[in-house]
């Protein structure tokens, strides 16, 4: 297989562009494409503040690289989860996203949520569903509360996350099974902030396949986190991004389709209901001040207090 723009040896071969790139090319495509979206969903400029929340990674690592070559003002947010799973799982992704940032002179932001907040994400889950579950309802909720927190207190214009378009249609699929249109409604490239307690949010991978990001990390030589969360195995949204890659191998371009038929369809109007519509009907926290539909205080203030309570009990 020949470069379809030098004619040397490809390293990437990408079935649903009919396209194959050697590893110089391809590191040049890779955020001409993200540069291509950021403009085509105004997503932001570069007289924005950027802020990219980083796991340690392919995608948040791969995603801050290439943003920090567009030449953009981005630094890195890494919310220390306090996940160890047998395999220092928080501890070495924060080692990794360290290095990142200290090899390239980038400015990372670090939260460390049992600091924070007294305990480790397992521990907190512990306590609030009597391990019945995974942690992951109480990891994502607090996630996106640190996230949001920390962009709309440090002044950022927008928050950036490393969701690639497997991801997209993964949780597009999950969303569509269930016809959650609330999510579905606020689903999409960028999220607009509200001027006041929400922060603009913007997913600049969500057009890239998860194997070209493999590809872009791999021959970039950036050192990311190879294992999952201990806590991924099982979930739902695996189960997702292998049924719809078993239909992108029989139709290659089966899954972006997927997802760029849905934001077109949204675009006219399928969905009836705006995202502002539901946004009107949010309100403050009486707690915290971020935005919630939960009748009286959102969820995350309802998850600390159940959890201080139980600690006195
Ligand atoms: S980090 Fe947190 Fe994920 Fe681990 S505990 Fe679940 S939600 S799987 S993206
Ligand atoms: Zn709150």
């Amino acid at each position: 297989m020949k470069c379809t723009k030098c004619g040397s040896k490809a390293a990437v071969q990408m079935r649903q562009h009919k396209l194959a790139l050697c590893a110089q090319d391809f590191l040049a495509w890779l955020p001409e494409q993200v540069e291509r979206f950021i403009r085509k969903y105004r997503m932001f400029t570069r007289s924005d503040r950027i802020l990219a929340a980083v796991s340690g990674g392919k995608d948040s690592l791969s995603l801050w690289d290439i943003l920090w070559r567009l030449g953009y003002q981005v630094d890195g947010l890494y919310i220390g989860l306090g996940i160890d799973g047998g395999i220092a799982y928080s501890q070495k992704s924060q080692q990794l996203c360290e290095k990142f940032a200290a090899e390239r002179g980038l400015r990372l932001l670090v939260v460390d949520v049992a600091e924070t907040y007294g305990q480790p994400i397992p521990a907190m889950a512990e306590r609030t569903l009597r391990g019945r579950d995974k942690p992951c309802a109480v990891c994502g909720l607090t996630k996106r509360h640190i996230m949001n927190r920390v962009a709309r207190d440090e002044g950022y214009d927008v928050l950036v996350t490393g969701h690639n378009l497997d991801d997209e249609a993964a949780t597009l699929l999950g969303n569509t099974l269930t016809w959650s249109v609330g999510h579905l409604v606020r689903q999409g490239p960028l999220l607009e902030g509200d001027g006041a307690g929400l922060v603009r949010k913007a997913k600049p991978l969500c057009r890239i396949y998860e194997r070209e990001m493999a590809a872009y990390a791999l021959l970039r030589g950036i050192e990311y986190i190879y294992e999952e969360c201990p806590y991924a195995e099982g979930a739902k949204s695996l189960y997702y991004k292998e049924l719809l890659n078993r239909l992108e191998a029989d139709r290659p371009g089966a899954k972006l389709s997927f997802y760029l038929s849905f934001l077109e369809a949204k675009e006219n109007g399928l969905f009836a209901l705006q995202p502002q519509e539901v946004r009107e009907r949010m309100h403050a926290c009486p707690t915290c001040g971020q935005p919630t539909t939960a009748p009286g205080e959102c969820a995350f203030c309802r998850m600390i207090q159940k959890v201080a309570l139980e600690n006195r009990t």
